[in-house]
């Protein structure tokens, strides 16, 4: 499933077809209907007709080749790889509206950290619901990590200053912290979570060196409308795109590059703690016209700390 039906299409319209207003059309509705958000197509497509009138470029593997440049150079940032601090621990806030996959990708993370040999602690401060917690402490336990927990209700920067205390106290290097993605009524999600960012600092004495915005990639434009809003808030550090096994559309991995202004660290690819790849963007796009599906885990990088 992952990402086919893109990676059909693209293959579709450059196997020899002229290069005319025609082929431009519908390579704009290949990309708008692969997830890709009007401006980056409009973007990509403009540019692409200018350059064919003016070069007079008949053959559609000249388009490819320059199609392929750009979305390399819309997707490629200098600050991809995870931020690691030389002062551990390194502090990384997790953030997404709920039901995204957030508690999952924190154990992914953990995980991966775990088999490079470092000592992860994960915050509970999604505090919103019980059951949350009790999630998180699941993982935590399958995957033979630490967490800090208090009572649901309790206040979640309370939990990640506990956190930053008990990883100094035990050596660790990596603390997690899971947050709500929703609240009671009464209280602002974006406020609480600029809370837990002043407790952090206030521990730490800096900020939290990752806030990792988590979207839901099957959901679409919806993903960047959301995510406008946590980047405006919080100063998000860079985006994870959970469920790309469960969309075959994949472009709106270029609209939250291009419209958000900011890197993708990994990416989501099931339901299972080793199901979190790096993004790789070379790779990515040579995958979206060659195909197979650029998600399968023996292309990701072993380590995730250089
Ligand atoms: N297929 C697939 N499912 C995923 C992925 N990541 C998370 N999920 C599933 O999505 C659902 C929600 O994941 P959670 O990690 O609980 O999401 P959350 O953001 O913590 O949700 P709340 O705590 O309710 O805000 C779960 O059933 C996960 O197993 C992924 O990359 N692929
Ligand atoms: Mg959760």
């Amino acid at each position: 499933m992952m990402l086919r039906g893109l990676v059909r299409r693209l293959g579709e319209i450059f196997s020899g077809r002229t290069v005319d207003d025609e082929f431009f059309d519908y390579l704009e509705e290949v990309l708008i209907q692969a997830d890709v958000g009007l401006d980056t197509t409009l973007k990509l497509v403009e540019g692409l007709r200018e350059r064919a009138a003016r070069e007079g470029w008949r053959d559609s593997e000249v388009v490819e080749g320059y199609l392929r440049d750009a979305l390399v150079e819309i997707l490629e940032r200098p600050e991809a790889r995870l931020r690691v601090s030389s002062e551990p621990p390194t502090v990384i806030l997790v953030v997404g509206v709920n039901g995204t996959g957030k508690t999952t990708t924190i154990a992914k993370l953990a995980y991966r950290l775990k088999g490079e040999g470092r000592k992860v602690l994960l915050a509970a401060a999604d505090t919103f619901r019980a059951a949350g917690i009790d999630q998180l402490e699941v993982w935590a336990q399958r995957i033979g990590v630490g967490l800090v927990r208090q009572q649901e209700g309790s206040d979640p920067g309370a939990v990640v200053f506990d956190a930053i205390q008990a990883a100094r106290a035990r050596g660790v290097d990596f603390v997690i912290a899971d947050t709500a993605g929703r609240l009671h009524t009464k209280r602002n999600l974006m406020e609480e979570l600029k809370k837990i960012g002043r407790v952090t600092e206030r521990a730490l004495g800096r900020p939290a060196d990752e806030v990792l915005l988590v979207l839901d990639a099957t959901t679409g434009h919806n993903a960047v409308t959301q995510a406008k809003q946590f980047r405006d808030a919080l100063g998000v550090t860079g985006l994870i795109l959970a469920k790309m096994d469960g969309t075959a559309k994949g472009g709106i991995v270029l609209t939250v590059v291009d419209e958000l202004n900011l890197p993708i660290k990994f990416l989501g690819v099931g339901e299972k703690p080793r199901d979190l790849v790096d993004f790789q963007p070379r790779a990515f796009v040579q995958a979206l016209f060659e195909g197979p599906p650029p998600l399968d885990r023996e292309g990701s990088k072993k380590d995730l700390i250089r």
